[in-house]
């Protein structure tokens, strides 16, 4: 990496130490254009720390000025380079004036002040506040703000900032000059501003207290019938989060506002939370159940933000993972009441094993908590807000719900108004469990995936059941020893002809050993019901094991999780025999069949049930990836599926009827098990006329979607005719134009490359726009094993290309589309020199940004 010259330190979690300045109260004027947008900030500062200069974070600022108490600084007083302005002499107390310019127009990073199409727009979590004026830029800096902005008053009817709005006027030249106030301290990263022309949806929510908020949403011209969902889900989040955790509203006003260029799903900014459109914006013929699904649970999240992130947030961003798996837990459980709580929960789980497994197996491997970061953005992951998120579950199932609920509450009183650390959240938990939780403590500075080995031995004629478990974490890149951890796992026995009993057993050792008497029949157990810990388990079942816990089990989640260790047991075995083939035994097919054939009440649990594992969850299963017979042995299940079960498929899915679109449980069910069925019918050469029926009688974007979904999967003519016309009839909406686009891109076939190029010149493709980028690279090269894992390196060399293309625009993007090619040595030989020489020509980049150059020398080193 010799060719990139910059100095690239990483930050320590152990280095941390207080603020040296306090800052009370903030004034910020904020005079927009897009070339230069001229920032005054006028700081009340306060020392904490005698003997050390004022150094504040800036970057890409124009310093026009800076005084102290009015008198101007010369260029004597401080010291300015890339990253920040040092004042040297600073009184115990002080007013700081600085007066910088910026130039939003040219921001194609979107972090700080940047323009969404003509909207201004701010993003500043992690860092990005430095980017709007000087500042220290550390979540543990809180300040009350007033805010002040100036914009042509034509173009610009709503000026947006966070809190209450105290002023608005038109000036003598035409300038609409709006103040804002928000009473709340807070830090930086929470502060933003939006200037735009829109529709607004206004609607009022009534606090448990008797308080009226308003609510505004703010979205595209035109688009004022697809804000409706998300207004609604915002009043359900409201109302769920006083009735569940007695947590209420705080300001008059909450704002969300759309935008079209956003690096990721949505930001909590107090009282103005800005969303990437994609979270906001829905309606049946543009958006499917599951973009329904999404935009419920982002709002909610960032919703609830409101306590666990804004009333007490950070200390530092190590401890990023004290608010987002926190709120990740939240937002699952909102989800959960609102909807199937098995859905959701087989959702979270989906992700733990691919994309959180994965994580830990790969060079970026860390701990909820991490230790040391170049360049925060890259932290914002799986494993902090997901694996996060499990561990606050794993808190909840240990102490019960109504403790968990307590602690939450001492929690947030005892740390309202400040910036916290996932050890004081820890500690509110211990002080109302009255419980040592030291050894938990492990799981937020120990990284790895856990694999559990659990055993049972049954005793008949002293009706005892032995069950054993092991626990061991394999080192991880950044770590090599482990600890034991204290996990809780659900189990089940289930019996064939009596009721089953469910118990809690706490590993907390390397081995244990849990005795149950009065056993008089030996049980299948069920292990790690409901998912209970993030962990890998092997347990000794059999064939008949898995297929009754598959239809017996209580819990849904433990259903679903059968049929997935079924699957993968069969497809590992043909993987390791080759092309002999593997018997599927009987009992199989007279339980698929049985759920086609009465699908029951929860129509989506049976799509489940149907659904065989995806490449990336089997992929999961192996340290050395064998990406060819894994795919080919993948398919030839789905094939044989199809040709066994074609009549029951087809009579499953005729049988099911379904009125005009509604987003509501039932009909999302019967939608994703027509979606199923199809699919396994699109294996059949005879099915085509069916996929061109389900697209033609679509009357809503999930179906059309399960059509050409399934079409993919035929190789045939259908997907080249269905995605045509698909293309053509959306070409005027990006929202849906990037569904269109990421099929094109996660088509198997080598056609791909050349049909991704010819995306590329569509008129709504922009490499400036996040949303566009993803909708073609990430689905390349997430959902098109094929054609990525090529073993002549093709796919490598496409992302690479894109990843250096993207980095002078967008570092942020361009890093999360490097992660796939990280984990290079988890393929054979070939692969990893293509994976190799595709990570090398970035590195051998000059100037790459810290984003890329952090991920990609973890991997190379
Ligand atoms: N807190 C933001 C994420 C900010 C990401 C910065 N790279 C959204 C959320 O988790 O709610
Ligand atoms: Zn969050």
């Amino acid at each position: 990496m010799s060719q990139n010259n910059l100095p690239r330190t990483a930050k320590r979690l152990a280095d941390y130490t207080a603020p040296a300045f306090s800052i009370s109260h903030v004034d910020l004027c904020c005079e927009l254009d897009a070339e230069a947008t001229r920032v005054t900030s006028v700081l009340q500062i306060k020392r904490n720390l005698a003997d050390v200069a004022l150094k504040l974070d800036g970057q890409q600022l124009t310093l026009i000025s800076v005084a102290i108490d009015g008198r101007l600084l010369g260029a004597a007083d401080y010291q300015l380079d890339a990253e920040s302005l040092t004042i040297f002499t600073v009184a115990q107390q002080c007013e700081l004036t600085i007066i910088c310019d910026i130039a939003p127009q040219h921001n194609t990073a979107l972090e700080g002040l940047y323009m969404a199409g003509d909207t201004y727009c701010t993003q500043c979590e992690a860092e990005g506040f430095r980017r709007i004026s000087y500042f220290p830029d550390r979540p543990d800096v809180l300040a009350e703000y007033k805010v002040t902005i100036k914009a042509d008053a034509k173009r610009y009817p709503y000026l947006l900032s966070n809190g209450n709005k105290i002023s608005e006027h038109i000036d003598d030249q035409g300038l609409r000059v709006v103040q804002w106030h928000d009473p709340f301290p807070k830090p930086c990263y929470l502060f933003a501003l939006v200037a735009g022309d829109f529709d607004v949806l206004t609607d009022e929510f009534v606090t448990q207290s008797g308080r009226k908020v308003s609510l505004q949403l703010f979205v595209d011209k035109g688009a004022i019938t697809k804000g409706s969902f998300a207004l609604e889900s915002l009043k359900r989040a409201m109302q769920w989060d006083e009735q569940r955790y007695g947590l209420e509203y705080d300001l008059d006003i909450y704002m969300v506002v759309a935008v079209d260029f956003f690096n990721m799903g949505a930001m909590e900014n107090k009282g103005l939370n800005i969303f990437n459109s994609k979270y906001v914006l829905a309606d049946a013929a543009s958006a499917t159940d599951r973009d329904y699904f999404n935009i419920e649970s982002i709002i909610g999240h960032e919703y609830f933000h409101n306590w666990t992130g804004n009333r007490v947030t950070c200390r530092d961003w190590f401890q990023l993972s004290l608010k987002e798996g926190l709120t990740v837990f939240r937002d699952q459980e909102f989800s959960a009441d609102m909807g199937s709580a098995t859905l959701c929960r087989i959702d979270a789980v989906k992700l733990i094993r691919t994309a959180q497994f994965a994580e830990d197996a790969s060079p970026m491997a860390h701990p909820i908590r991490p230790e040391q970061v170049l360049e925060m953005n890259n932290f914002y992951t799986v494993t902090v807000y997901d694996k996060g998120a499990e561990v606050i579950r794993m808190l909840q199932t240990l102490l019960g719900r109504d403790t968990f609920a307590k602690g939450l509450a001492l929690y947030l009183q005892r740390h309202d108004g400040q910036a916290a650390t996932c050890d004081d959240f820890l500690q509110a938990m211990q002080d109302v469990a009255a419980q040592d939780l030291s050894q938990f403590r492990l799981w937020y500075s120990q990284s790895g995936t856990p694999l559990l080995t659990a055993t049972q031995h049954y005793d008949a004629t002293r009706s005892q059941l032995v069950v054993s478990l092991t626990q061991q974490t394999p080192p991880t890149t950044e770590q090599t020893d482990k600890q034991p951890l204290l996990i809780p796992v659900q189990i089940e026995l289930l019996y064939k002809g009596k009721a089953s009993q469910r118990h809690l057993l706490l590993l907390n050792e390397i081995e244990q050993q849990y005795l149950f008497e009065g056993i008089t029949e030996a049980p299948v157990v069920v292990w790690l019901e409901h998912f209970s810990a993030p962990v890998k388990l092997s347990a000794q079942y059999t064939d008949d094991d898995l297929l009754f816990i598959a239809s017996q089990a209580t819990d849904g989640v433990a259903r679903w999780d059968a049929m997935q260790q079924f699957w993968s047991r069969k497809i590992a075995q043909q993987v390791a025999e080759g092309a002999t083939g593997v018997v599927l035994p009987p009992a199989l097919f007279k339980l698929l069949q049985h759920w086609l054939e009465q699908p029951g009440s929860d129509k989506a649990m049976t799509a489940e049930l149907l659904t065989l594992p995806d490449f990336d969850t089997l992929a999961e299963q192996y340290q050395l990836i064998p990406v060819d017979s894994l795919l080919s042995c993948l398919n030839q299940f789905k094939q044989l599926l199809a040709e066994q079960l074609a009549a029951s498929f087809s009579n499953c899915y005729n049988a099911l009827k379904i009125g005009p679109y509604q987003y509501q449980d039932q009909d999302v069910g019967v939608r994703r098990l027509r979606a199923v069925c199809l699919n396994y019918l699109a294996q059949l050469n005879n099915y085509q006329s069916l996929l061109h029926a389900h697209y033609a009688n679509s009357d809503n974007m999930t179906d059309t979607m399960a059509a050409l979904t399934a079409a993919q999967q035929s190789e045939n003519e259908v997907f080249s005719q269905l995605i045509n016309d698909f293309g053509k009839r959306w070409q005027h909406d990006a929202l849906v134009m990037d569904k269109c686009f990421a099929l094109v891109a996660s088509q198997s076939g080598e056609q791909v490359f050349e049909e991704i190029d010819t995306m590329l010149m569509h008129p709504l493709f922009s490499w400036k726009n996040p949303n566009r980028v993803r909708a073609l690279f990430s689905a390349f090269s997430l959902r098109n094993p094929q054609q990525f894992h090529r073993a002549d390196g093709k796919g490598y060399q496409l992302l690479a290309d894109t990843v250096l293309r993207l980095d002078p625009l967008n570092p942020q993007v361009a890093a999360r589309l490097v992660t796939p090619l990280l984990s290079w040595r988890r393929f054979d030989t070939d692969r990893q020199q293509q994976m190799r020489a595709a990570l090398q020509q970035i590195a051998g980049q000059s100037n790459i940004s810290n984003d890329v150059y952090e991920k990609v020398s973890r991997s190379l080193n």
